[in-house]
């Protein structure tokens, strides 16, 4: 007898996501950015891998589209290169968007994903203001050749990354360490989305991915739990506040008060981030574990690299624990229920915005046979299954990745791809998980 399957809503989006610096190569014809001079900066990227050739789906693009209908994807999430369009390229995405609509595949398109032009940062980066309005001038570029055939526009990919790995860590590009740059990047990266909102056409559904963490005490003692709260403030609430709510949240600004006096945030700003939203992207790999770390030195495994400045401005008492269990790859726990508890949140804190898992998938080795990455897939699907069971309205799910390509400052050495691709030959050949997610894109039942 068949065991009951899990039946997904009708109409549910089944979909991969990749971001362009991460596949596209095709580096000569683009300016530089961010992420180019970071890979050239010894000892920051693995392996002193660069972006320069990617997976060459600048040049593979219609093999690419082809295999994503072959897999009977409803949906492909991809990022423009703001570099490319600054050096007249925008026809590569006008020419992809056709091609996908041609096989029936709804194109969603991120605005940012990471690769911020190198002169902008040279002008200062996201902690300036003026990048904020540099990037709606872009949006209305994207959109005025892009908007008559895309639905679904997503602002940034996790800002908490771009400010926070970006410029308090330095972990990620541009590399730079000050709490202070990184709570203005945040900010400015919030504008950035009303600004960019404010300016996409009327037609489009607006939304942001943010990669929200679920995080827990690690007990219930009253000193976790503020350590929960402190970090819950500085990882979602920084940007649900604004975002969802017209307001930066008063905890964050006492937390942080010894950082920064927050006069960055200009009398109009939050209103200005708190546009009208279609969607709030979602981005889940793994829960954070914390707790009061009463010396002050708090212990840096927090999952996000090795560094010896912490990400988390103002929240030098709290550390970070590794929950027992399995990991994967990138040594990141396997806990779908933290998936669960993010939708269940948003769903209670923002009810009726309808939700997109707009990331979740998993590291493993590269093998075409990847059991485990099925069993994670799985694992997470069906609490996100229970979660639209609960009430929460989830509308897709894109997983990433499509295929195997460069992980930030892990180089190519994790393979987050359904996908695999040989660095050499740049074949593509579908693992295990690819033919499992076919089936499940299909079918529309788990
Ligand atoms: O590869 C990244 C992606 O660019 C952003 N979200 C997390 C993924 C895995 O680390």
């Amino acid at each position: 007898m068949e065991t009951q399957r899990l039946r997904f809503p009708e109409g549910f989006l089944w979909g991969a996501a990749t971001a362009a610096f991460q596949i596209e190569g095709g580096a000569a014809l683009r300016g530089p950015s961010i992420w180019d001079t970071f890979c050239r900066t010894p000892g920051k990227v693995h392996g002193g891998a660069t972006g320069d050739m990617a997976v060459d789906h600048h040049r593979l693009w219609r093999q690419d589209v082809q295999l994503m209908a072959r897999l009977g994807l409803g949906a492909y999430r991809f990022s423009v290169s703001w570099p490319r369009v600054l050096a007249g390229g925008i026809g590569f995405y006008d020419a992809l968007v056709d091609e996908l609509l041609s096989h029936g595949i709804r194109p969603s398109l991120t605005l940012y994903h990471w690769d911020l032009p190198q002169e902008l940062e040279d002008a200062g980066g996201w902690p300036e203001r003026e990048t904020a309005y540099a990037f709606a001038g872009y949006t209305e570029q994207v959109a005025k050749v892009l908007g008559d055939r895309v639905e679904m526009w997503t602002t940034l990919n996790e800002p908490w990354c771009i400010s926070f790995l970006g410029y308090g860590s330095g972990v990620h590009a541009p590399g730079r360490t000050s709490p202070a740059d990184a709570l203005r990047a945040a900010h400015h990266l919030n504008l950035a989305h009303g600004l960019a909102a404010a300016a996409l056409p009327a037609a489009a559904r607006v939304g942001i991915s943010l990669n929200p963490s679920a995080v827990r005490p690690l007990t219930g003692s009253a000193a976790d739990r503020d350590a929960q709260r402190r970090i819950d403030a500085l990882a979602n609430r920084i940007f649900t506040g604004p975002l969802l709510g017209g307001a930066y949240p008063q905890d964050l600004l006492a937390d942080t008060a010894s950082v920064t006096d927050w006069s960055f945030v200009r009398p109009g700003d939050e209103a200005l981030i708190h546009q009208p939203m279609d969607f709030l992207g979602v981005n889940y790999y793994t829960p954070a574990v914390v707790s009061a770390a009463p010396d002050g030195a708090g212990p840096r495994a927090d999952g996000h690299g090795a560094t010896d400045h912490s990400p988390w401005p103002g929240a030098d008492t709290v550390a970070f624990h590794q929950p027992p269990g399995d990991r994967t790859d990138m040594g990141w726990s396997v806990d779908p229920t933290g998936l669960y508890d993010l939708l269940m949140r948003f769903a209670r804190e923002a009810p009726g915005l309808p939700l997109m898992v707009t990331e979740n998938g998993a590291a493993y080795g590269p093998d075409l046979h990847d059991p485990q990455r099925i069993a994670y897939l799985e694992a997470h699907l069906t609490a996100l299954h229970r979660a639209v069971a609960d009430g929460a309205p989830v509308q897709g799910y894109f997983l990433w990745s499509l295929m195997d390509n460069f992980e930030w400052s892990y180089g190519y050495s994790k393979h987050f791809g359904i996908v695999h691709v040989d660095y050499e030959t740049q074949e593509r050949t579908p693992r295990s998980s690819a033919h499992w997610y076919a089936r499940l894109a299909r079918s529309g039942a788990l």
